[in-house]
């Protein structure tokens, strides 16, 4: 029996065009297979078969109007339903992950049983100091006899049942200022932690000899000494211990590290033998080959630096989606679960940066326990310190407590452990509490006896507790982040925990170990210089094995290779699977879609109107339908799935969530119904144009980090691209990310009704300046195709170093057939949309690009109507690619005086043409002026310069003078100009036209 397929609700919709029938009788469907697409005027969306069988009968053909209930086809063998109410329960059912979920908020550090609670000193608040302790009492008591998890238990009992009293209760975003991680608590190293000090020693020693060195060569060199001089431990432990290599048996941990600690990396990878002391010599000598990068830059150094990192923000929200993206490949079967985890160094002045801690309640939300903060809180930043009047460590705590990450403090080292241990009164935890950082900085700078004054000396009990230590003794009293055993356990404590993401706040010194020029002193960050005596102290206080007559000469020092310490170093490192880091890729090309499936952007819309977005979306849509390419398509879209007519994705291949759907939609009857799913393919980020950002790059590099091609593809307002998010593209080309951005409602004036703050005239000109984006400015459907298809070809199958913006709009117009021969032109910025035949007439070169090409065209009809001038119309599909052919070609020319000119690309289009140049778009004068050195021709051109206001398009193209009667009055005046028509033509056609010569330029509106 045969059954029918029908329209099931598509919400407001009526009489919707059938754009595409994609099944024929006979044909065998799965359920869910798409059986036709239709299409409003804003969006396309395919219905799919609501069950397996064989198509008997079509109902409808293209251009068929339907509306909910309208029979498409008939199917055999199958019941159909025509309205999807039973969605939900065919869908398979939402799975709550099976995550292992253990309480967050700072709870669930997994440290061994917790065994005491810290005395509180006696407060003049406390009226009954017995009856405190009794409390305390019991407390201690249930974690001895019970365990920390009993305890906390009754503590949130007692908690909650306060609240329901009404009680008002202290702030709890922030513990006492001391390391989360009791000692007891501290899970040991194996490591033999004399050797490991020795080699911490040799790294410090050549991180530092080699910014010495450049900065000797010249005072434009140098780098940074202080930064990794305060986190040589912090490294050390992760690269001795922790970090897990990517090989053949492991995809690898992703450490980003520090920016400008790069010199360490460099430092340890010579001892490696990754690296040679004469590449050390070319620290910042990138010219010339051979030399090191400054910092962590992937286009620089491509097989060593995997993130760039230095510009200071960067490197958390990306690595926060980054970690977020490996739990997507997992999640949708991609990629193996095997516990990788991502590493971040961040430096605290770092985290006041808003993208630092911008993204950290995404990660909480989304339980990223593969993601690893470790925050260097030396105090200070470039100027000075962090937080002088506060405390850093504090105030982190807080914010990330109370986003929910597992907070790990490791503020003091074991040589206060034993003081802490004597402190029954609670005092000195009182004292560390209530100094503030601008204390503290002074304290590590100014020597052991000012610190028994003016730390201890505050309260006689204090001076007591340390009056036996010597001031040396004091002065030894170490910070947790240069303390090896506290770092360890913090790690592994962090490596433990499920369930949320880890921070490690580690307390150090700015310069640590560099003595009176450097430790702690607000100049240190910009040192570059050490003399004579200071090298000669800093290899002292090491104790680097190099003679007087070394250190005179800054030498770097590498032991034997035979030495227990290179064997060590090696060993460690052999162990956690290979060097770090390391870039390689291993991932596969992905083939490109076969042209047929662009066909049907290639011939004529007919009377049919559409939008350049559209004509993506429909790609897209064809695209998935490719069994090769679909998986791999990363849709990314930043809350506007329904501005750009792309809701219909939503049930096709659903949105990420690492949760599933815990609940039915409100719009769950319709066809585009809000589908999440655990491995739903679009990531919807919300209102969060550097998260969705920050996920593209994760996207885009995934070919390196994780071995697998993808192929990320967002869509956003371009207004809140570049502009936006301008930093983040620098890193995505440093990254050599591949993918599309699509700066959609582009251009200035085809954003009606908007506004200054949405139209955007200028984003391709900020995408012209990142020398590894090629972007276009389509305007049909048959030029996005061929961009889009070569994109895909260029960038997933060839793998170049590039990657794509694109910018569509929302106009909707009809779009001709691809005329013949062009597609080359289309790729290389230009072809010769129409060419004026009219033989013996005046000629003039008219070029357009994006939406105002359209207004060429029509300008180009009333010149030629009314004006009797014959134009030749140049679609311009990119003046970016074109300008970049220019300069190419220009310095070529210019360095090859005795050959014959090469001719740009421009030129050859235009030498054999005549007349003037007037070119127009929907950007800034800047935009189309680009290629004006690359022809000889007379060039003028219109633009968008000026802010933008809402109106109509008709109105806005006045204003911006692009619409058909300016390009038509101006087009005359630069004949005119040329004396090939008389001026009187012109100045009556600015009349006719009525073009106000009194306007104001726009720009000064
Ligand atoms: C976006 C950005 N702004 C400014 C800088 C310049 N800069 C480099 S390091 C630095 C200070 C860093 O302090 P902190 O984050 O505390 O790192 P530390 O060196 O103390 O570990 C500054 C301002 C930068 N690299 N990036
Ligand atoms: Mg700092």
């Amino acid at each position: 029996m045969a059954n029918n397929i029908a329209v099931p609700d598509i919400g407001d919709f009526k009489e919707v065009e059938v754009i595409e029938v994609l099944v024929k009788p006979g044909d065998q469907v799965n359920k869910n297979d798409p059986v036709v697409t239709i299409e409003s005027d804003k969006s396309s969306v395919e219905i799919p078969s609501p069950e397996a069988g064989k198509i008997k009968d079509l109902k409808v053909k293209i251009g068929d109007k339907v509306s909910e209930g309208s029979i498409l086809a008939t199917i055999e063998n199958g019941i159909t339903t025509t309205t999807p109410e039973k969605k939900l329960e065919d869908k398979p059912k939402v799975k709550v992950t099976s995550e292992k979920h253990t309480k967050s908020n700072g709870n669930s550090n997994h440290v061994k049983q917790v065994k005491k609670v810290f005395a509180e000193p006696v407060s003049k608040d406390d009226i009954d100091p017995i009856e405190t302790n009794e409390w305390i009492d019991s407390l201690n008591s249930v974690i001895e006899n019970d365990g920390s998890s009993r305890a906390s238990y009754l503590l949130n009992k007692v908690i909650n049942q306060a609240y329901k009293s009404g009680l008002v209760l202290p702030d709890t975003r922030t513990t006492p200022y001391i390391n989360t991680i009791p000692p007891e608590a501290e899970e040991k190293s194996s490591g033999d932690q004399n050797i490991e000090k020795k080699i911490r020693a040799y790294i410090r020693w050549n991180a530092a000899t080699m910014v010495v060195k450049a900065n000797k060569k010249s005072s434009e060199l140098g780098g940074h000494i202080g930064t990794f001089a305060s986190a040589a431990t912090l490294y050390d432990v992760g690269m001795n211990h922790f970090w897990r290599a990517k090989n053949n048996k492991f995809g690898g941990d992703l450490v980003y590290f520090q920016g400008h600690s790069a010199p360490g990396m460099y430092a340890r990878a010579f001892l490696e033998g990754r690296l040679t002391s004469k590449q050390l010599d070319g620290f910042r000598q990138e010219v010339d080959a051979g030399g090191l990068s400054s910092y962590p830059h992937p286009w620089l150094m491509p097989k060593f630096w995997q993130f760039p990192t230095v510009s200071m923000g960067l490197g958390p929200i990306m690595a926060i989606y980054q970690a977020r993206f490996l739990k997507y490949l997992i999640n949708r079967g991609l990629v193996k679960d095997e516990g990788r985890k991502i590493w971040v160094f961040l430096g605290d002045g770092e985290m006041d940066e808003p993208e630092s801690l911008g993204a950290i309640g995404l990660a909480a939300r989304e339980k990223l326990d593969n993601l690893i903060f470790v925050v260097n809180c030396n105090l200070q930043r470039l100027d000075g310190p962090v937080r002088g009047n506060g405390k850093i460590i504090q105030e982190l705590e807080g914010s990330f407590r109370g986003s929910g990450w597992n907070v790990i403090k490791v503020i003091w080292g074991s040589y206060w452990d034993q003081l802490l241990e004597r402190d029954k009164s609670g005092l000195l935890i009182r004292r560390m509490n209530e100094c503030v950082d601008g204390e503290y900085q002074a304290f590590k700078a100014k020597g052991g006896s000012y610190v028994r004054e003016k730390f201890f000396g505050k309260y006689t009990e204090l001076k007591e507790l340390v009056s036996s230590m010597t001031d040396k003794d004091i002065w030894r009293l170490n910070r947790g982040g240069h303390d090896p055993h506290k770092v360890y356990a913090a790690y592994h404590a962090a490596m433990k925990n499920t369930g949320s993401p880890s921070v490690i706040l580690a307390k150090t010194i700015k310069g640590y170990g560099m003595g009176k020029t450097g430790e702690s002193v607000n100049t240190i960050h910009q040192q570059k210089k050490l003399d004579e005596q200071d090298l000669l102290y800093y290899r002292d206080r090491f104790k680097v094995p190099l003679t007087d007559k070394q250190v005179k000469k800054i030498e770097y020092y590498k032991p034997d290779e035979n030495s227990e310490e290179m064997k060590y170093l090696k060993d460690r490192r052999i162990k956690l699977g290979g060097f770090i880091p390391e870039r390689s890729s291993f991932a596969k090309q992905i083939k490109t879609p076969p042209k047929d499936i662009f066909e049907p952007f290639m011939i004529s819309t007919g009377e049919k109107e559409m939008s350049t977005t559209m004509a993506l979306v429909r790609m897209m849509t064809a695209v998935l339908r490719d069994k090769n390419v679909a998986p791999r398509l990363v849709p990314i879209i930043p809350d506007e799935a329904r501005t750009f007519g792309m809701e219909g994705f939503f049930q096709k291949i659903g949105i990420y969530a690492h949760e599933g759907q815990k609940y039915e939609p409100v719009d769950s009857e319709q066809l585009s119904s809000y589908r999440e799913d655990k491995s739903g393919q679009v990531l919807e980020e919300g209102i969060n144009e550097s998260g969705a950002m920050s996920s593209w790059i994760a996207a885009g590099t995934a070919y390196t980090n994780h071995d697998i091609e993808m192929i990320p593809v967002y869509i956003f307002y371009s207004m809140f691209g570049f502009q936006r998010v301008g930093d983040l593209a620098w890193a995505a080309g440093d990254s050599q990310a591949r993918g599309f951005l699509i700066g959609a409602t582009a251009g200035r004036t085809t954003l009606a009704g908007e506004g200054l703050q949405h139209q955007d005239g200028h984003s391709q000109l900020l995408a012209s300046n990142i020398p590894n984006c090629i972007s276009y400015d389509p305007t049909f459907a048959y030029e996005m195709a061929t961009i889009f298809r070569d994109g895909l070809k260029r960038m997933h199958e060839k793998k170049e170093k590039i990657f794509y913006y694109i910018t569509a709009m929302n106009e909707n117009y009809s779009h001709p057939e691809k005329p013949k021969g062009c597609d080359e032109g289309i790729l290389k910025g230009m072809y010769l949309f129409r060419e004026g035949k009219n033989k013996g007439k005046t000629k003039v070169q008219l070029m357009g690009s994006g939406t105002i090409l359209r207004e060429v065209i029509a300008a180009s009809e009333i010149l030629s109507k009314d004006y009797n001038i014959d134009a030749d119309i140049w679609s311009v599909t990119s003046f970016n690619e074109l300008r970049k052919d220019g300069m190419e070609t220009e310095r070529l020319n210019l360095l090859n005086p005795n050959e014959k000119p090469k001719k740009s690309y421009v030129q050859k289009c235009l030498e054999k043409r005549d007349g003037p140049v007037i070119a127009a778009s929907d950007y800034a004068r800047a935009f189309s002026d680009q290629i004006r050195p690359y022809t000889d021709k007379s060039f003028y051109s219109f633009g968008t310069d000026g802010y933008g206001r809402s109106d109509t398009r008709k109105n806005l193209r006045k204003f911006f003078e692009v619409d058909k009667e300016h390009i038509v009055a101006y087009t005359l005046s630069a004949l005119a100009k040329e004396q090939l028509i008389g001026s009187d033509t012109a100045d009556k056609a600015i009349e006719k036209f009525k073009i106000n010569k009194d306007k104001v330029f726009p720009t000064k509106l």
